[in-house]
């Protein structure tokens, strides 16, 4: 039996302590509970379960009990036949300055704190101009995103809520819930039009195995 899958068992087995393992296992395969808040009462099983981000603990306990059996044959058999959560696909355009759809801004985004932590919510900053560089005042920007391959949205309403000046505005209430891919996507309306960009922003695992104490 692997290591990684004992791990896993004795985090489920140790409800007394509330403690979850996040577990990463071997190169290729991590299981994980992935319970999206966006969509509590769906579990996503990604060809495993998927046990990372931790937004319910009580839910998270029920769901465990669900697939405990799972987990057991798996481990017990050896057969962690899993490619893990889907990886982030390589080709993604990393960028945080990007032109709008139809070219009609020049968009800049960035976090105003790093490193990101996961679920820890925190404000960025939006930098709009036109293409040839001028900055764009009295936009308004509607925020939407979330992770293309989870099928889940922000765990929360990220908004614009203040204009700093010189094309800048400030975004609050960002959160990650969990790491992998997620979608930035940025739909800028002013006296030029509206249009539309989406930013790519990978979050990090932080580390390859944690154990997580609830409450
Ligand atoms: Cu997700």
């Amino acid at each position: 039996m692997l290591a990684s899958a004992r791990l896993v068992n004795a985090a489920v087995s140790s409800r007394l302590n509330k403690v979850v393992a996040t577990a990463a296992l071997n190169a290729n395969a991590v299981i994980t509970a992935h319970v999206s808040k966006a969509k509590q009462k769906r579990v996503v099983i990604e060809g495993a379960v998927c046990l990372q981000s931790i937004t319910t603990p009580q839910y998270f306990f029920k769901v465990i009990k669900m697939y405990r059996k799972i987990l057991l044959i798996i481990s017990s058999l050896g057969l962690i036949a899993v490619s893990g959560c889907m990886s982030v696909p390589n080709n993604l355009n990393l960028s945080l300055g990007r032109t709008t759809d139809q070219n009609i801004y020049l968009v800049e985004a960035h976090s105003l704190v790093t490193p990101i932590d996961i679920n820890k919510m925190h404000a960025w900053e939006i930098k709009v101009r036109t293409p040839s560089g001028d900055p764009v005042s009295n936009a308004h920007i509607d925020v939407s995103g979330g992770m293309p391959q989870h099928g889940h949205g922000f765990p929360t309403q990220p908004k614009v809520t203040k204009e700093l000046g010189d094309g800048r505005y400030l975004l609050e209430g960002m959160k990650f819930s969990m790491s992998g891919w997620w979608e930035i996507k940025l739909a800028v309306t002013s006296k030029l039009g509206t249009d539309r960009v989406t930013f790519n922003k990978v979050i990090e695992q932080p580390g390859s195995v944690a154990i997580a104490r609830l409450q």
